[in-house]
């Protein structure tokens, strides 16, 4: 849990972001000197604190089954979906930002039919994503385009993948229970 101390009163709709924790906020720690490390920070929140537990809960909570089920062929399966992210996460950020190379085969992630067993599924997200954040942790502040792109593709693909959850368990997260006072 990240703890919040504010220094300065800018970038308030960051800083109070509100994830669903049992014990409620989850900001950043207040202390980036500028706009663009707020948002770099922000960004790393977003990814490793907000949206991979959410990912992983899903995962956890399906059988392969669901994992690699898919409504018709024009619709990704959650797993090809994690995948996909992984893929897009090193080559924007990995790749072009941190220097490593990777060579993608985005076609793969969606072609994929053989299911790759959910651990292995888990361990790849945790570990693209900790790339990630390692990469954005030493970053001064350029390509906030990339991490712009990559935080709001993963969001996107999240909630694909909740709600192929949802449709194949009937369950329900409820990840924002905090919003609502039912
Ligand atoms: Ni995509």
């Amino acid at each position: 849990m990240i703890s919040t101390k504010k220094n300065f009163a800018v970038q308030a709709v960051l800083r109070t972001r509100t994830i669903a924790t049992e014990d409620g906020v989850l900001t950043t720690t207040g202390t980036a000197r500028t706009e663009g490390q707020e948002f770099i920070e922000a960004s790393r929140v977003f990814l490793k604190d907000d949206f991979l537990p959410k990912l992983i809960y899903c995962l956890e909570h399906m059988s392969d089954e669901d994992i690699w089920w898919r409504p018709n062929e024009q619709s990704n399966s959650a797993g090809n979906l994690v995948l996909h992210l992984c893929g897009n996460m090193k080559q924007w950020i990995v790749e072009s930002i941190g220097g490593v190379r990777f060579t993608r085969d985005r076609d793969a992630e969606f072609a994929t039919r053989d299911p790759v067993p959910r651990i292995e599924l888990v361990a790849n997200i945790q570990s693209s994503v900790g790339e990630v954040d390692e990469i954005l942790a030493a970053l001064p502040e350029p390509a906030l385009q990339a991490i712009y792109h990559v935080v709001e593709h993963f969001s996107y693909h999240l909630g694909q993948i909740l709600y192929v959850y949802k449709l194949r368990t009937g369950a329900d997260p409820a990840f924002y229970r905090h919003l609502s006072n039912r």
